[in-house]
């Protein structure tokens, strides 16, 4: 944390890229929010209640990530973080989906609720992220060609809303580092 305060006063012409970070029902946000900023949690964290923001220095940005916590009841509310407002705005979304919950119910909830809540806004990059992906097995996660493929079905997404799905495990990083790429050459 010293650290990342300290480039920041020798570097004052870091750009802030803003990065709210959505999805339902302990799908991994908080894991992976303190795997990109460094803090290791030991793979332990406790459900968000309100939201957490931590900042991490990325070449010539800082990156900015509002992890939004809270149950069924929040996703409603997402829109008062992703909307554009005096002190809040939002360059990228990540959009959660937990790739080892099959449970069609699950899926089904999540495309909702990136329906309904998150593909209202404009001008904002949409970074679809399938968590805790078993990248050595790949045994019981959905992948991305499944996910691809619903979307389309779906024409759940805009083609002119521009969009990129990726996978990760924030337990042991892989992926990480990509996601982090990603953000700073497309937001
Ligand atoms: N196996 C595995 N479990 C994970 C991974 N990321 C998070 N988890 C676990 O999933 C649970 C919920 O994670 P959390 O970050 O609190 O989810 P949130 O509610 O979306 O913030 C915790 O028990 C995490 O340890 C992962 O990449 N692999
Ligand atoms: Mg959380």
């Amino acid at each position: 944390m010293f650290s990342n305060l300290l480039s920041k006063l020798t570097t004052p012409n870091k750009r802030k890229i803003q990065i709210c970070m959505l999805g339902i029902w302990s799908c991994g946000k908080t894991t992976l929010l303190y795997k990109m900023v460094g803090l290791d949690g030991g793979g332990q964290t406790i459900p968000t209640i309100g939201f957490n923001v931590e900042s991490v220095d990325c070449e010539s940005h800082t990156l900015e990530f509002w992890d939004i916590g809270g149950g069924c009841a929040i996703p409603p509310l997402w829109k008062h973080y992703i909307t554009p407002s005096e002190n809040l705005n939002t360059n990228c979304i990540i959009f959660m989906i937990d790739s080892q919950n099959t449970d069609r119910q699950y899926l089904q909830e999540s495309f909702r609720n990136l329906k309904d809540n998150v593909l209202q806004v404009a001008n904002v990059k949409l970074l679809i992220l399938l968590s805790k992906y078993d990248f050595d097995s790949h045994d019981g996660t959905v992948n991305q060609w499944e996910i691809t493929d619903i979307l389309n079905e779906c024409k759940l997404v805009d083609p002119s809303y521009e969009w990129v799905i990726k996978k990760c495990n924030a337990r042991n990083g892989k992926g990480v580092e990509e996601i982090l790429d990603w953000i700073v050459e497309n937001c």
